[in-house]
């Protein structure tokens, strides 16, 4: 009999009013179900919103130094907890154990960066063009947020939503993939457990068709920040009208490398980029556009340096499987298409499930060469461990066919010309560029997300993080005692 999981509402664990629950399962042995989880709907979102709604009154008059002492403390908790979490990242969403362990890293960084910023929120003073007259900015929470969380890093992303939504005085409702609800709720009850208020962060599992749009569309909910495909973005803005939106979905992103690159240096960048989480993160990259002098070079090294890499359950191999068997499903569909576009499979291409006593939804690492950059292969978001070689004449003709997709997350160039570099960070159209390191490892003090179809602007982390999670209030003071008209007064002071 599995476990059953219930969402977090008010400080209290709930069954949904559905009366129903759905199963998440280890991708590496689907056998193994980690527990059952409310499928919840809209009245339990409506209940959720409202918790959230009357905690929120309270959670945004406490001093913001005051919530960073319990992130902090949050943060202490999943530095005591890490191992087990680690384990739990690679057992629910199939990850190999050190990049579940580096999720919550991840969620740990964000936490103590987070709380920092409890004592600063900046805003600015400036001058005014009036006289005896004080202008300044200062930030206030938005409200109650909802925030809607992937799979694929299911620890860090929750992290990198309610660790400044929290300090910035908002209360949360949480909506994680349906694939990994268990992660989401180990991250809610180490928040509760550190001191969060009841009602001030919120958890609901369910669909996005049910819990999400219920959740977005209710007037009471004032910011959305979500993470996953474009064509979902898509639909949540649509829903969303006028209401603060950070969006941040897929990717194509790429590694250049040129022929002045450290060889070596650029292969270990690329496996890592393409096969890393499977080739299932936004940040995965997904083409090699290399210079023709050197690409036999470079596919010669990427073969011989991918047999070091074990495919197979994640707490012990290099690369786990495919979150699910849609995901198998739509990795098997792109292998086809790009056969069918006329691209040379150089290795991999099949699933592995079920050979070699391998259950789970395992694909083997695949690699296109001689892709051309109009095919498909060479511009949509796959989200698994396949990869096209593209190759190219001059850094210009690279930087073109990197831009050549609806995409702009994360980007890389391998090059020993600091030229080149800088004339690739001006010209790729991404929020990310890496040079001499691969598309993926971003940090969390510094702003992450993309350009053109990967996002709206927003940019999560980083002191942007705070932006997300705040408005923008303008404060005037007035101490001159009298009614200063701006614009006027000063118009004739200046004719006189
Ligand atoms: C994602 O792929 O959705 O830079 C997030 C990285 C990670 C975060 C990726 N730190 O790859």
């Amino acid at each position: 009999m599995s476990k059953v999981y219930y969402n977090f509402i008010g400080g209290n664990w709930l069954s949904s009013s559905s009366g129903k629950t759905f199963e998440s399962r280890n991708p590496a042995n689907p056998s193994d179900i980690l527990g059952k989880f409310q499928k919840s709907n809209a009245r339990d979102v409506q209940q959720a919103v409202a918790a959230a709604q009357a905690a929120y009154k309270h959670w945004s008059k406490v001093p913001a130094p005051k919530r960073g002492e319990i992130l902090l403390h949050a943060a202490e908790l999943l530095k005591q907890e890490k191992q087990r979490l680690g384990r739990l990242v690679t057992r629910e969403m199939g990850k190999q154990l050190k990049e579940g362990l580096g999720d919550i890293q991840e969620a740990i960084d964000i936490a103590e960066y987070m709380a920092g910023e409890g004592r600063r929120l900046f805003g600015y003073t400036t001058t005014s063009e009036l006289p005896n007259k004080f202008c300044m900015t200062i930030r206030r929470p938005v409200g109650v947020a909802a925030l809607i969380t992937p799979w694929n890093f299911p620890i860090a992303i929750p992290a990198w939503k309610l660790m400044p939504a929290l300090i910035c005085g908002n209360a949360v409702v949480l909506k994680p993939s349906s694939d990994t609800p268990l992660c989401a709720i180990e991250l809610v009850k180490i928040l509760d457990k550190a001191g969060v208020p009841k009602g001030v962060v919120n958890l609901i599992t369910g669909s996005g068709e049910e819990v999400g749009d219920a959740l977005i569309t209710d007037p009471r909910v004032h910011a959305i920040s979500f993470t996953g495909s474009k064509a979902v973005a898509e639909h949540v803005t649509k829903i969303a009208g006028i209401k603060k939106v950070g969006i941040e979905s897929g990717g194509k992103n790429a590694i250049i490398i040129m022929d002045d690159a450290d060889l070596e240096l650029a292969v270990e960048g690329v496996l890592w980029g393409a096969f890393g989480t499977t080739g299932q993160r936004c940040t995965a990259c997904s083409r090699v556009i290399v210079h023709k002098k050197v690409q036999k070079q470079v596919e010669t090294m990427l073969l011989k340096e991918l047999k070091r890499l074990r495919i197979g359950d994640g707490m012990a191999c290099d690369v786990g499987p495919l979150v699910n068997e849609k995901a198998l499903e739509k990795v098997a569909g792109y292998v086809k298409i790009g056969q069918q576009e006329g691209a040379t499979l150089l290795c991999g291409g099949k699933p592995l499930s079920g050979k070699g006593g391998k259950r789970g939804y395992f694909f083997d690492m695949t690699i296109f060469t001689n892709v051309t950059p109009s095919m498909r292969i060479a511009r949509e978001e796959i989200f698994g461990p396949v990869l096209s070689i593209i190759p190219v004449s001059t850094l210009q003709e690279a930087i073109h066919v990197c831009n050549n997709t609806e995409y702009g997350l994360s980007s890389a160039l391998y090059t020993k010309n600091v030229n080149q570099a800088f004339r690739a960070i001006e010209n790729i159209e991404a929020g990310i560029t890496y040079i001499n390191s691969s598309t993926i490892g971003a940090e969390v003090h510094l702003p992450f997300g993309g350009i053109k179809g990967t996002g709206n602007g927003a940019r999560e982390a980083g002191i942007e993080g705070i932006h997300e999670f705040s408005e923008t209030k303008t404060a005037y003071i007035d101490y001159s005692g009298k009614l200063q008209k701006a614009q006027i007064d000063t118009e004739n002071k200046s004719k006189k």
